[in-house]
This record gives C-alpha cells, sequence and structure tokens, in this order.
C-alpha cells in the first residue's frame, strides 16, 4: 500500500530539561538573566516546534526498536506522539478468536506515558494484516467478530489513546470513487458505520478516524471518502477526523491543502498520518509543503511520520524519512523544522491534546458489598470507592463461606471461586480519580460472601 495516505495523533507539550556542563553552568549562574531565551524562540525538535502551535508531531514505532539506544534517543528527543506501526493490529491483538495479545501494544503505551507522549491507535479494521481465522470468516460471523474484536480493543485501551483508526483504507483505487471489495465490505455497507458507533461506545474520549492512502489532493477516492463523512456527520455516525496517509513520490498535488480543508470544513479534525517522501531532488521541499498545508488548516491537529531513519522504513529502498540510517538529520528534517517553526502562537481552536498521566502509587480505596440472594444462589454487587487520592488500580478480597462457588464475575478478575478470593480491576476501571467510584460483580451458587470485603489500591 505505497501511495498516500495519513494518520494522526495528539501529542502534548513535553518540558524539556535544559543540561548546562558544570563549568559552563558556574559561569552562566552570575547572568542568568542575560541568558533567557527569547519568548518566540525557535523551538529545537519536531514535537516542541509542533506544540507552539497546539500540534502533535508523531512517529509509527515497534516495541522490539524502543530497545536501541540509537533509535530510542532520536525517539525520544523529537517526537511527541506515537501510533504503533504494526502492534495494534487485528494479526497482533488478536491471533486467535477471542484470545487476545495486547504485549507490543502496552509497550509502547507505557513508553509513551514514561515519556510524555501521547498515543495514536492504529488500526481497528483493516482488510489487510488480518488474522487467518478472521479472513477465513463471512457474513453475520464476521460482523460479530469485528465488533467483538473493537469492543475488546478499544476497550483495553481505553483512554490512553488520543485518536484511534477506527476504519483503515476502505475505499478502492482507481476513478470509481467507491468501496473497496473484501470480506469486510461483503457483510454489508453498513459496516463501517457499526464500527464507529462500537468504537465510540468502547472508547468515549478518544477521537475516532477514518484513514487512508492516495486521499493527497481533491481525487475520485477522496472524494467517495468525503462523501462517506458528510453523510456520517448528517446522519449523526460518530467520526471525529480523517487521516490522510500521505505516502508520497516525488510530487505532491497541488491541491493538498484545498483538500484537507474541505474535510475540515465538515466539521472533522484532519491528520497527517503516515507521512514518506520518496528521497529525491524535492524531498525536502515536499515534506515541507505537507508541514506547511498541515498549518495552515486549523483543524489539522498533527502529523505523524511513518518511521524514523530511513533503515526503518517499510520503503527502506526510497529512503523517505526524516534521518538517514545513521541518524543524522536529513535536508527534509530541516525543512518541516522550520516550517513549524515558522508559525507561532497557539492555534485557539486547537488546545493541544493532553497525555493521561497515570496518577502516582499510594493511594487507598474502601469495598461495600450489596447482596441479592435467594435458596441455593446469590449475586452480589461490589462498589469500590478510591480514597482522598487518585488510585491507578485495586484488588478486592472476599471471604466466601465453605460450600459457595463463584460462577460469574463482570468488571473484574478473579483469583479463584472459592474460599478467599481476589478481585482484581480489569483494564479499563482501574483508574479512579479521588472519591470516585466503580462496581464490579459475581455471582454464585451457596449463601454469598460474609464479612466486610478488603480493598488495596496499587
Ligand atoms: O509499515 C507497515 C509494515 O511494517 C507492514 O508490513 C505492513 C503490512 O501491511 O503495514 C505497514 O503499514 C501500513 C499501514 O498499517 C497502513 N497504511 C499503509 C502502511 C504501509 O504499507
Amino acid at each position: 500500500m505505497k501511495d498516500t495516505a495519513s494518520t494522526v495523533g495528539a501529542p502534548r507539550l513535553r518540558p524539556r530539561t535544559v543540561l548546562i556542563s558544570v563549568a559552563a553552568g558556574a559561569a552562566l549562574l552570575a547572568s542568568t538573566a542575560l541568558f533567557a531565551p527569547a519568548a518566540n524562540a525557535a523551538a529545537s525538535t519536531l514535537g516542541a516546534a509542533a506544540a507552539q502551535s497546539g500540534r502533535y508531531f508523531g512517529t509509527a514505532t515497534n516495541s522490539s526498536q524502543l530497545s536501541n539506544a540509537a533509535y530510542a534517543t532520536i525517539l525520544n528527543r523529537e517526537f511527541n506522539s506515537i501510533v504503533a506501526e504494526n502492534e495494534m493490529k487485528w494479526d497482533a491483538t488478536e491471533p486467535q478468536q477471542n484470545v487476545f495479545n495486547f504485549g507490543g501494544g502496552d509497550r509502547l503505551v507505557a513508553h509513551a506515558r514514561a515519556n510524555g507522549m501521547s498515543v495514536r491507535g492504529h488500526t481497528l479494521v483493516w482488510h489487510a494484516q488480518q488474522p487467518g481465522w478472521a479472513q477465513s470468516l463471512s457474513g453475520s460471523a464476521l460482523r460479530n467478530a469485528m465488533v467483538n474484536h473493537i469492543n475488546q480493543v478499544a476497550g483495553h485501551f481505553r483512554g490512553q489513546i488520543h485518536s484511534w483508526d477506527v476504519v483503515n483504507e476502505a475505499f478502492a483505487d482507481g476513478g470509481s470513487g467507491g468501496r473497496r471489495d473484501s470480506n469486510l465490505q461483503r457483510t454489508g455497507n453498513d459496516w463501517i458505520e457499526v464500527a464507529f458507533r462500537t468504537a465510540r461506545a468502547a472508547d468515549p474520549n478518544a477521537r475516532l478516524c477514518y484513514n487512508d492512502y492516495n486521499t493527497d489532493g481533491i481525487n475520485a477516492k477522496s472524494t467517495g471518502i468525503y462523501n462517506m463523512v458528510r453523510d456520517f456527520k448528517n446522519r449523526g455516525v460518530p467520526i471525529d477526523c480523517v487521516g490522510f496517509q500521505s505516502h508520497l513520490g516525488t510530487s505532491i498535488p497541488g491541491d493538498y491543502q484545498a483538500n484537507l480543508q474541505r474535510f475540515a470544513d465538515l466539521g472533522v479534525d484532519v491528520q497527517i498520518t503516515e507521512l514518506d517522501v520518496a528521497q529525491g531532488s524535492n524531498q525536502a521541499s515536499i515534506y515541507e509543503r505537507v508541514t506547511r498545508a498541515c498549518l495552515a488548516v486549523t483543524r489539522c491537529t498533527g502529523i505523524t511520520v511513518w518511521g524514523i531513519r530511513d533503515s526503518d522504513s517499510w520503503r527502506r529502498g526510497e529512503n523517505p524519512l526524516l534521518f538517514d540510517g545513521n541518524g543524522n538529520k536529513k535536508p527534509a528534517y530541516q525543512s518541516v523544522l522550520n516550517a513549524l517553526n515558522s508559525v507561532s502562537g497557539p492555534n485557539p481552536t486547537n488546545p493541544p491534546p493532553t497525555t493521561i498521566a497515570p496518577p502516582p502509587p499510594g493511594g487507598a480505596c474502601s469495598a461495600s458489598v450489596s447482596l441479592n440472594s435467594w435458596n441455593g444462589g446469590f449475586v452480589a454487587t461490589v462498589r469500590v470507592t478510591a480514597g482522598n487520592a487518585a488510585i491507578r488500580g485495586w484488588t478486592v478480597r472476599v471471604t466466601l463461606p465453605s460450600g459457595t462457588t463463584i460462577t460469574g464475575t463482570w468488571n473484574a478478575q478473579a483469583s479463584g471461586s472459592t474460599g478467599t478470593v481476589d478481585f482484581t480491576n480489569v483494564s479499563y476501571n482501574g483508574q479512579l480519580g479521588a472519591g470516585a467510584s466503580t462496581e464490579f460483580g459475581f455471582q454464585g451458587t451457596g449463601t454469598g460472601p460474609s464479612g466486610t470485603p478488603t480493598c488495596t489500591a496499587t
């Protein structure tokens, strides 16, 4: 799928530490005021430069690359948003039906949090990179599997993704302006809106994007997508953004910016989501054109490049990225940085997206049970309440009399079914603000729990 398209995520302002050598620092201490930066000093990294107008600058990444020191140095210095190049896709996250693997995605989210970056989600549903079991499904079985996949994946990452590519590359290339044929499309034309409605319920705070390539100007394909977005907005189907992958060759359509603007005028954000540009005499100027186009469109909330060094790229032979294989900044890097620095002052309609930081450890919690029991069985509803400080997670310990067995649990993970049982939060209900509550439940045979449960904050 080498062509044009984009995807975005919202990064966040990251405070930078100024390192001064001890010797130089001593000399500076006497005259600190002389060295105060000018109010409009140019930012020296992509992320900081983009943040000046409330935008993010991100990159695709892979958790396996985080341990490479040269790579991680550039990642952490330059970017304030990341997106998983592959690790949040259907084949990676649900290798067997209803068996989920979030390892890679979780590692990337943890890295982002630790380094003040925000995270784009890519991608919930796509005709490519489906696991084998999904490829062989059709009809309502595939539709149900899609809905379950969205619920589980968006639910797992709930609250941690600023924008999700809910649906990727569903439109056909060429002049039809219509949908691409795929197993998903054959489940019915409404599959895209079902995906968006499902995603909204699973993660109500994420911006929900449609993402595609070869949409870099006003053409039949981008117009087909435009018509879908307009229809969704008219009918109240939840869509918040459109991603333009922008896998570009050695030219860029003259109406690149106008195309972004017409989507923005529909009332959605636009994001450049997978930017890379074939190396040639005009690589730097094409990068600059894309950057300036985004800056000129109020609702263009950020830019993501599809990798850091040329050697990391899926188009390696074309050297399409901002850093060469040795991690050196290329002329294209400087042109992007200069363009970002040419716009100053926050964009009032596009405030910097917020990275959700986990609360500090050390909070407390309490739990209470309400019981609905009958002869031989019961349903218990447990309310978990954070104390005076926010908590990251919780475990509630319940004692069951002998002869009582738990047969089902919801909104928590149980350590067993008899005796002393620990219930631990699931991905979406562990974080509670100070004084906030959540509920989980379990049912069983026998007489139900006895005594007051204990709650431990984690
Ligand atoms: O860069 C990704 C590459 O590592 C994968 O092998 C490939 C599999 O299809 O997907 C690449 O990323 C694609 C992205 O997910 C969607 N838009 C096109 C990107 C390049 O193919």
